[in-house]
Order: structure tokens, then sequence, then C-alpha cells
């Protein structure tokens, strides 16, 4: 097994300086060795950090039909190269994971998986839906968006986007669960209904529990597709994710996110992962330590740590 990463240091999402320094911050806080350690023979390629440029042209003609979304042209440079480079991980690894930069990479992540495996599950932990439309979003902050853009449902909505030709595919919406919904916009609540998008918000978490979430997933996701899980911090708490732009009180737990992953990952089927949000620049010092810990954590569980032990076949004489 092996597994491409790939750092996407994009903070032009929202309005906070600091996300693009996550990826860096992560692999100094020994991302390498945390994953080896709790994968015998996974063999990982660190592919660096994603460089694009901006196209100019595409600001002009698009940027008159979105005019109220902050950075739509970076937004769109960005998950251009972003798919090519899922695409490339895809075809030299088994499995990929994106490290934001804030959750608007999630688009090129998932839209880029897409075009490696057409049927494809998609698991969105978040505090938010990120489902606005440009006609919906209050913030103008794209990070509010990334869904919109990957869901058959919602497509002629970016009609001026050429999705048809940067993200040829998209993902029917039974095959879209959300997980950990706190901070849902108005619109975006109308939008999850009208579509009847499966989502446990922490409402229903906290009356049914974990385990019972984790079983509503798996029932609802094809058997067959391989998974993706859109990892956005902030759907931790803020107690033990502090250091995040849009930190939501009454969040998971740190281990019901690690219940969460291990599930997922025990169905042998997550092939891409992305990590976003982690905003070394808020916050102090311990705070910043505690959110990279639990982001660690989390990916640590996600690639194959178990907590009940691993052992091999060592002759100890006992
Ligand atoms: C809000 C906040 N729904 C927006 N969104 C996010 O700006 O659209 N915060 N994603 O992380
Ligand atoms: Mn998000
Ligand atoms: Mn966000
Ligand atoms: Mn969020």
């Amino acid at each position: 097994q092996s597994l491409g990463i790939i750092g996407v240091p994009f903070a032009k999402g929202q309005g906070k300086q600091g996300v693009e320094l996550a990826p860096d911050l992560l692999r100094q806080s020994n991302l390498r060795q945390v994953l080896q350690s709790s994968h015998d023979g996974l063999v990982i390629r660190d592919y660096g950090n994603l460089q694009y440029a901006v196209d100019e042209t595409l600001l002009q003609q698009q940027r008159v039909h979105y005019h109220h979304i902050r950075n739509y042209a970076d937004f769109m440079a960005c998950n251009r190269a972003l798919i090519e480079q899922v695409k490339i991980m895809l075809q030299q690894n088994s499995q990929f994971l994106a490290i934001g930069g804030d959750h608007a990479i999630g688009f090129g992540s998932v839209a880029g998986h897409l075009q490696h495996t057409p049927n494809l599950s998609l698991v969105w932990i978040d505090a938010h839906a990120d489902i606005n439309l440009h006609s919906t979003s209050q913030s103008g902050n794209i990070h509010g968006m990334p869904v919109s853009f990957l869901l058959e449902q919602l497509r002629t909505t970016w009609q001026h986007a050429c999705l048809d030709e940067i993200a040829p595919n998209c993902l029917p919406k039974d095959q879209l669960v959300y997980i950990g919904l706190r901070d849902i916009d108005p619109y975006e609540a109308f939008i999850l209904n009208k579509f009847g998008i499966r989502y446990y918000a922490m409402d229903t978490i906290d009356r049914v529990g974990v385990p019972k979430i984790i079983e509503m997933t798996l029932d609802a996701l094809n058997p067959q597709n391989k998974i993706h899980v859109s990892f956005d911090i902030d759907a931790l708490d803020s107690n033990v994710a502090p250091s995040t732009g849009t930190a939501v009180r009454g969040g998971l737990t740190l281990r019901e996110g690690i219940s969460i992953v291990e599930a997922l990952r025990d169905t042998k089927r997550v092939q891409g992962v992305d990590l976003v949000e982690i905003n070394p620049k808020l916050g102090n010092e311990r705070d910043v330590r505690t959110t990279v810990d639990s982001g660690l954590e989390i990916l640590k569980s996600m690639f194959g740590y178990r907590r009940s032990g691993h052992w091999s076949n060592i002759d100890t004489g006992i």
C-alpha cells in the first residue's frame, strides 16, 4: 500500500491568513513518522506543496458572473491544478492525502478523485455544510461553497464555471453524508432539505450516539464505491481544535472523531482524504500544538493505527 501526500497552501477561500502554513507545520510535526508507525509497510510519497498560476483571462470572463465571490480566479486556478495532481497521485499510489489550506480545496480534491474513480462516496466531516451557492453565500467566502461544485443536482447553479470541462464527473446526492454539522446557514438548510441530503448534525449525534451514526453512514453508501473523507478540523470541538478560522463549540470529541475515521478506514475503501482549516496563526502556542496533535491523531487512525494494538508473529517463547 502506498500513500501520496500533497500540501495545498491555499488560504483565499476565507479571510484569515495562516491556513497556508499548515502543510509544512504538519510535516515538521513528524507527519511522516506518525503515519509510518501507524501502518506497517505503508509507502509514503510526499509531492510537496501544490503550485499554480492564475489565469487572467479566466478572471476577466468569469468574474462578471461571480464578482461577489472573493478570489474566484485563484480558487479555480488552484483547484484545476489540484485535480491534475490528484489524478497523478492515484495513478502512482493506492491512496492520497491533501493537506490544506482552507476547505475550498475540497472541490479539486474530490473532483480529481471522481475523475480517477467515478463511483465514489463522500463523507464530509465538518461543523459547516460548505454547500453555499454563489447566490446564497452571505460571506462571499468560497470555502463555504465547495460541495455545491461537486453535486450533480447543483451543477446548473454554476453554469459559467465550465465544470463539464474541468470536472466532468460529479457526485450523486445519495453518495454524500455529512457528520458533525452545527453551524448551517438558512439557505444551506434549505438546500440540504430540498434535495434530501443526509446530514448528521450534532443534535442527531447526541440523540443516537456515534456508533449508530457510523452504522447509518455505512448503510447509506454504496458498498462497491471507494470513499473520500474530507475532514475539516473544525468538526472537532474547539477545546481540542482551537486554532481554526471558524471554530464552533459543542463539536465532536477527539475520541468521537477517531471512532468515525477508524470505522471508515476499516471498510478498506478509503482512497482519498483531506485535512483542512488548521490555522497556526490563531490562538497561542499551546492552542496550535493541541490542534496539530488532534489532526495527527485523526490521520493516524485514518491510515491504520489501531487503539486495540498491533501484533506480529514474533517468537517470544511464551
Ligand atoms: C459560512 C461559514 N457558512 C460561509 N462557512 C464555513 O461563509 O458560507 N466555515 N465553511 O468554515
Ligand atoms: Mn469546511
Ligand atoms: Mn470552513
Ligand atoms: Mn468548517
